[in-house]
């Protein structure tokens, strides 16, 4: 059997999503700026994915969405627009993010630093939590940009966004939110979070790869990443891609409708629980980060003695597709940041699995899934010098 538990990495394109795309392909193929009715056919479907999109993230009408690639561009271009409007061309000169926001942040975030920016980079509790007030604490007259995730793509964990969208919009500082991992998964919603600028990827939620969305506040305009054509009001140039925004918007109203959240909420827990559960039950096993406050599909566990490459490996063997961590530093074989980040001693760090469900998981899959799981353990451990000898020290069922 097939069991695919990485949908924090991607997911399946929901079947509707794919029949939604499809006439985009070689029915309906014109140029949507085209002024003929092979352009402009594609507009009606163009302007009801747009408003799937709005409605999905309670988005003002007045508002902007702009259709990007992916996260990793609507992400750059709040932040190295901000840049250009609010530090090269202002009097700004600082920008607080977290210690465990995506590559895209941190690696933007980096870039700017060799360009002459102060970045602050939060520390997360023991729990893997960003606590609102320390971004209060930090915010400085120079404050040009604050940027944190809304959920953490590894271990799940929901971050207090409406209560630092409320410090951000007193001081009177723009703030952007990473949704990637928080769209489908928990009610998103810009008006009630304080939120000025927001991204997501449509892959994330059973939509088309090569897609994405920034949310931008009306009045939080940006100097756009891409210059050329007018497309997006001039804010992304480039031809946009139908099919995919299509793709996009069908993905958000099935994902955000009030029954696909409470599904999430109520059946995609249960599974992980399930899952979780059957592995919590081996000593010396733990959630990292603890089970409060979580996104219903994740769980990072570390399991000591068992190397998580090691593991993911099993797994694969037998048809079950996990991670360590993100997919897009797996190759790497560096103890896990995000672990790192909140205080994991190193070889826990290297010893974390993530299993991200979805929707489209059922429980004859989970069941197989623990059997596996179990068994790797198993082999693994009997093969472990490190836990033959090492002191124990995982406390089992945190
Ligand atoms: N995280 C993971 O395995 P793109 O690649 O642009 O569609 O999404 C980037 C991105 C941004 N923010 C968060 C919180 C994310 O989780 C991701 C993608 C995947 O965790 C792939 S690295």
């Amino acid at each position: 059997m097939d069991v695919y538990l990485d949908n924090n990495a991607t997911t399946v394109v929901d079947p509707k999503v794919y029949e939604e795309m499809k006439p985009f392909f070689c029915d309906i193929y014109g140029n949507p700026n085209s002024l003929h009715k092979f352009g402009a056919g594609t507009h009606p479907k163009m302007v009801e994915a747009l408003n799937f999109l709005y409605e999905g993230i309670n988005a003002a009408d007045e508002d902007d969405i702009i259709i990007t690639a992916n996260a990793t561009e609507s992400i750059n271009t709040v932040i190295k627009g901000i840049w250009i409007d609010k530090i090269l061309n202002g009097n700004k000169n600082h920008i607080i993010t977290s210690e465990v926001e995506h590559p895209a942040v941190t690696a933007a975030c980096k870039f700017l630093e060799t360009q002459g920016v102060s970045v602050t980079y939060l520390p997360v509790n023991e729990n893997g939590v960003l606590e609102a007030s320390s971004v209060k604490d930090y915010i400085r007259e120079d404050t040009a940009l604050v940027s944190i995730m809304w959920a953490n793509n590894e271990t799940g964990k929901i971050f207090p966004i409406k209560e630092i969208g409320a410090i951000c919009r007193e001081a009177g500082i723009p703030f952007h939110t990473d949704a990637t991992q928080a769209i489908g998964k928990v009610p998103v919603d810009v008006q009630e979070f304080n939120v000025d600028y927001l991204s997501f990827s449509a892959h994330k939620f059973h939509g088309p790869k090569g897609v994405g969305g920034l949310y931008v506040k009306k009045g939080y305009e940006l100097t756009p990443l891409l210059h050329g054509g007018e497309q997006m009001g001039g804010l992304r140039a480039g031809t946009v891609d139908v099919a995919s925004m299509v793709g996009m918007g069908w993905a958000m109203h099935l994902a955000t409708s009030t029954m696909a959240l409470a599904y999430e909420k109520n059946h995609v827990s249960k599974l992980r629980d399930k899952l979780e559960n059957a592995i919590l039950e081996l000593p010396e096993t733990i959630v990292i980060g603890g089970k409060e406050n979580r996104t219903p599909n994740t769980t990072l566990i570390s399991i000591r003695g068992v190397e998580g490459e090691s593991m993911l490996w099993d797994l694969n063997q037998n048809g079950v597709g996990a991670s360590t961590g993100s997919a897009c530093a797996s190759e790497d074989l560096e103890a896990n940041p995000v672990m790192n980040a909140f205080g994991s001693d190193s070889e826990l760090a290297h010893t974390g699995v993530r299993f991200s469900l979805s929707r489209f998981n059922t429980e004859e899959q989970i069941d197989y899934a623990i059997g596996v799981i179990k068994n790797a353990v198993t082999r693994l451990r009997g093969i472990s010098s490190s836990y033959a000898y090492a002191p124990k020290s995982h406390q089992s069922g945190l």
